[in-house]
């Protein structure tokens, strides 16, 4: 086991860390908060790396991607301190540590700011369409060379589709028996998953530099004006789509409900909420999609919450190797509460296209 004092010693030179305990509800790295002897708090990672297979070539985007946005912010006369994530260093300048127990970073903390786990206040998502909106400007003049795909295939949901299959088919804790509703609804949805890959790898839809993890607790709000500070948890900052990012924004956002709700009655997918990010989203960006984005954006949210549903059921079946979990059963929760919102969401296509129209034709 890892001393995670002698850890943050690497990074901290004039003082020490005296206390360091879990923080935020991460699925994947593992995040602390810690304070130093002179009262300063700082965030420390332990990167997944049996998720982000390489740990150098991840920190390399990061760096790029939060030295880009500094710039932006700073031609925006804001506070680059507060805009986005900060690294210390090691005595060697590299800004993470690979040790024998795997790979640490730490940031500064951001102080008084908050992130929302589950959606009470429209407004909150309003700005976090704002937030994400921005960052997708921010990135367009991004070099998408520079960057290495930190996960392959990360939102191909095809492929996606077929590593479902593939754990229905392995079954290795026999639950497939258990969820044969769950399995047939992602089954009925076949088809529509390569829609968006198609339209992609046929040139219909362009590539963009993209966050692709756009859930709502990776955006920090201000404790006192309740407008965004910073967007974070920048890992999987790769080439993607607009569509990603839109989508799965709503997926987290657009209901009342937490993502593993046991209660799905309780699940709902709000218009009123998805019309806040919508606005927030594209007085921002809207300039900067083609006519194929547009067209596509109605679909987006139903796309992302699939396919984020299906990755919940596939860890499920494949014995919660993925996600991590905090109770029996959690993925298979996550998943239905995912799938009660694609069905929503079918039922509200038109809907959801007419509130796009609005806020692209201004
Ligand atoms: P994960 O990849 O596990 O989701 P995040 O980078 O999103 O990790 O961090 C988890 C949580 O920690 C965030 O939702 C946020 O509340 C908090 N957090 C992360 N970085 C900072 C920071 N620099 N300052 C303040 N809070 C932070
Ligand atoms: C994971 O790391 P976190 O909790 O922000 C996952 C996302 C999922 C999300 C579902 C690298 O995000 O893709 O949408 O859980 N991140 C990775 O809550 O797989
Ligand atoms: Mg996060």
């Amino acid at each position: 086991m890892e001393n995670l004092f002698e850890i943050t010693s690497l990074f901290l030179k004039d003082h020490k860390a005296v206390s360091i305990e879990p923080y935020g509800c991460g699925h994947i790295n593992s995040t602390y908060i810690v304070i130093s002897d002179n009262g300063e708090k700082f965030i420390l990672q332990k990167i997944n790396t049996n998720i982000f297979k390489d740990a150098n070539a991840l920190m390399h985007n990061v760096k790029l991607v939060t030295n880009h946005i500094k710039k932006k912010s700073e031609e925006l006369g804001r506070n680059k301190r507060r805009s986005t994530i900060n690294f210390l260093h090691l005595k060697s300048g590299k800004h993470y540590a690979i040790t024998e127990y795997g790979a640490y970073r730490m940031y500064y903390y951001i102080d008084n700011a908050f992130s929302i786990e589950k959606m009470e206040n429209p407004n909150h998502f309003y700005y976090a369409g704002v937030a994400f909106g921005e960052f997708a400007t921010f990135l367009n003049d991004f070099d998408a060379s520079s960057l290495f795909e930190t996960i392959k295939n990360f939102h191909n949901t095809a492929s996606r589709y077929l590593d479902f299959e593939a754990s229905v088919d392995a079954d290795v804790k026999d639950r497939a028996k258990d969820v044969q509703k769950e399995i047939e609804f992602v089954r009925e949805r076949k088809d529509f998953m390569s829609l968006f890959v198609n339209k992609l790898q046929n040139g219909e839809l362009p590539l963009r530099v993209t966050h692709n993890d756009t859930k709502l607790n990776n955006v920090l709000f201000d404790i006192s004006s309740e407008t965004p500070v910073a967007v974070i948890d920048l890992d999987t900052v790769m080439p993607g789509s607009y569509l990603y990012d839109f989508g799965d924004a709503i997926r987290s956002g657009a209901t009342h409900a937490a993502e593993d709700e046991q209660n799905l009655d309780l699940v709902d997918f709000d218009l009123e909420l998805y019309d806040n990010f919508a606005r927030g989203y594209l007085g921002q960006c809207a300039e900067s999609l083609t006519q194929e984005e547009i067209k596509m954006l109605p679909y987006a949210s139903i796309m992302l919450t699939l396919e984020c549903g299906m990755r919940f059921l596939t860890d499920h079946l494949n014995g919660d190797t993925y996600f991590r979990i905090r109770r029996e059963n959690h993925n298979l929760d996550r998943a239905r509460t995912q799938f009660k919102l694609v069905a929503e969401m079918e039922n509200n296509i038109d809907k959801m296209r007419d509130i796009i129209m609005k806020y692209v034709n201004k």
